[in-house]
């Protein structure tokens, strides 16, 4: 094969789908059988790859499958499995060491090994190589070794793999050459940089800068709204500085995969130097803090009405952690429904892509109608807006509404964050 996949999920089939466009043999390698069998028979898994693609890529002579022997027999093997937090906010690369180490038991000389999961710097020269090198082969001499940070945003519309620009480090300039080509082939602009801990660090610094911007806007709308001053028009209006401004907007959390977790691989690395990255653990405290802020202002809305959040019906309009995609990770509509509980609220979810929900194991009930669910509330939190949302049917019908996102005309029943 020119190219075995490793992790088959939201970053290697995109990986494998392009790769196979430009006329590459390419293989999948995972672990989970039920994927293997999914991909084999046509069913797409991936919010961004359609049935369509996958009958596209298998007559393309792409496969999926558990042999990992398929790697001793690929040019290129690229691994692109997650990098989770553990229970104590620890980086777990433990998917990492095990696609790793399956490598090194399949590795042949003059092959090229790409990392591409996000991971704290030094991870590539400093847990994959040895890892690697224990099958006898010395990275650099008989095997290319470089990182290469995935881009991939579930959902983006006008990005994908192709037109976004990828950054590759090399374990030597020659690894680095390696991989630079082997993505040209389908990628329109690679960006070299002089070692592997420099494209991780990129990584870090694209999502750490969106964790901490978000976390200042947050912040904002909490003494904005005391001060009595529209931060969301502010916004807006700042937003038309044609340089230098970039916009991001306050909201009930952070969600996702990336945002609220590759920060904390930043700060485990400068901890190690026996400091605090203050910038990133500040701007977790404070985006942490905003789902009880949001149940702070529920309960506040309620009691200017003379209600108690006890026995109160709430609607949640939106529980993903991002609009019109059905995933749910690290969603902060979790902890501002744990919150309303504990305070007695009744709950209710309404949501296109979240067929079921449950808060610590207790289901909330699903409204399917959106005017029914808002008629009967005695409040409605606005929390994701997903684009099947009627907003004019919250506008109109809400008898109260806090909006999380800004979205709504604000009026003597509308409140924004
Ligand atoms: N969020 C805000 N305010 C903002 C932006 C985001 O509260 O101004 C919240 C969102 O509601 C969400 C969380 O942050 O809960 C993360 O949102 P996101 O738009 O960053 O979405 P992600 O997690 O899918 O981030 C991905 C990242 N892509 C990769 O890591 C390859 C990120 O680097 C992209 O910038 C982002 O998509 C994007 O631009 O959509």
């Amino acid at each position: 094969y020119d190219l075995a996949v490793i992790g088959l999920g939201y970053v290697g089939m995109p990986l494998a789908k392009e790769a196979t466009a430009a006329g590459l043999r390419v293989v999948g390698y995972e672990v989970d059988p039920r994927k293997v069998d999914a991909l084999n028979g046509g069913r797409s898994y991936i919010d961004d790859l359609t049935d369509a693609d996958l009958e596209h890529m298998l007559a393309g002579g792409f496969r999926a499958t558990l042999d990992e022997s398929v790697l001793a027999q690929s040019r290129t093997i690229v691994i692109c499995v997650p990098t989770p937090l553990d229970d104590d906010h620890r980086p777990d690369l433990s998917a990492v060491e095990g696609a790793t180490a399956t490598v090194a038991k399949n590795l042949t000389a003059g092959s090229l090994v790409v990392l591409e999961s996000t991971t704290w710097p030094g991870t590539t020269d400093e847990v994959a190589r040895p890892l690697l090198e224990s099958s006898g082969l010395v990275a650099g001499r008989d095997f290319h070794l470089a990182f290469s940070p995935e881009r991939i945003d579930p959902g983006n519309p006008k990005f994908g793999l192709r037109n976004t620009p990828k950054v590759v480090g090399g374990y030597t300039d020659a690894c680095r050459d390696v991989a630079a080509a082997f993505y040209a082939q389908f990628i329109e602009q690679v960006v070299p940089v002089s070692g592997t801990r420099e494209a991780e660090m990129a990584k870090l610094l694209e999502n750490t800068y969106r964790h901490v911007n978000i976390a200042l806007v947050n912040e904002m709308a909490i003494f904005c709204d005391e001060l009595g001053i529209n931060l969301w028009e502010s916004i807006e209006a700042a937003a038309t500085k044609p340089f230098g401004f970039q916009k991001f907007l306050p909201g009930p959390g952070v969600g996702g995969h990336c945002i609220p977790v590759d920060p904390s691989y930043l700060s485990y690395t400068v901890r190690k130097l026996g400091y605090p990255f203050r910038f990133v653990e500040l701007a977790q405290e404070i985006n942490e803090r905003m789902p009880s802020y949001v149940v702070t202002r529920v309960q506040r809305l309620l009691n200017r009405h003379k209600k108690a959040v006890n026995g109160s019906r709430v609607a949640l309009l939106g529980v993903t952690y991002k609009p019109d995609i059905a995933d749910e990770r690290e969603t902060p509509a979790l902890p501002v429904a744990r919150g309303l509980l504990e305070l007695g609220a009744e709950l209710v979810f309404v949501d296109p892509h979240v067929k079921q929900w449950q808060v610590d194991g207790t289901a909330v009930p699903r409204e399917e109608n959106l005017a029914k669910a808002v008629a009967e509330a005695d409040v409605t939190l606005l929390l994701q807006q997903h684009g099947a949302f009627d907003l004019a049917i919250v506008e109109d019908h809400g008898k109260l509404v806090l909006d999380t996102r800004g979205v709504l005309a604000e009026g003597e029943r509308v409140e924004r964050l």
